[in-house]
């Protein structure tokens, strides 16, 4: 990517078995929720379902994603203290346009983003052209980091795909606001 940004992509960064059984731990203890929210002059249901763990949060560290959550230090040498999970359930969910805003209070933002389950198109576009758009398929167990100045300068999706029938669970880590 060009200069205002950094997006790494490591491709089967957890192994299939590591990735599969977080999955699993994923699945048996997440508290997912769907949200609605108001557009327009009415609520509608947000395309993908919810839940988080961390230091501070109502739902502690789990086993393996506590794991993940050193491994991903390791690497980036970065404090996570949060990880929100977003679960899109097939190829009707998914997420539009967007960047991670909250990263404005953070000095020198850091997100890692792990992808369990079926495989989705990640779409990266920078603001001041937004009709040039990078796509990566991300695959079980594949690791996105997103550092620096690219929430001010990129956005990013997971658009929807009508032919997609597996379910998707990302993980991504955050970093506490300063
Ligand atoms: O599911 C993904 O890969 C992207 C998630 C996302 O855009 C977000 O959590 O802000």
């Amino acid at each position: 990517m060009s200069g205002d940004g950094d997006v790494r992509l490591w491709r089967g960064w957890l192994d299939r078995e590591s990735a599969d059984a977080l999955l699993a731990e994923i699945r048996a203890t997440a508290a997912f929720v769907q949200e609605r929210r108001k557009m327009y002059d009415r609520f509608v249901d947000v395309p993908r379902e919810h839940a988080s763990q961390g230091d501070d949060r109502e739902h502690p560290w789990t086993p393996l994603v506590l794991a993940v959550r050193r491994d991903l230090e390791a690497l980036t040498g970065t404090r996570f203290s949060y990880v929100l999970f977003n679960r899109y359930r097939n190829g009707r969910d998914g997420v539009a346009w967007h960047n991670d805003s909250e990263v404005k209070y953070i000095r020198g933002p850091v997100i890692g983003s792990l992808t369990l389950g079926a495989t989705r198109a990640f779409d990266l576009r920078p603001k001041a052209d937004r009709k040039r758009i990078l796509s990566v398929d991300v695959e079980h167990g594949d690791l996105v980091v997103m550092r620096g100045a690219t929430q001010e300068h990129w956005e990013h999706r997971v658009v929807k795909d009508d032919r997609i029938a597996g379910e998707r669970i990302n993980l991504t880590f955050r970093q506490q606001p300063e």
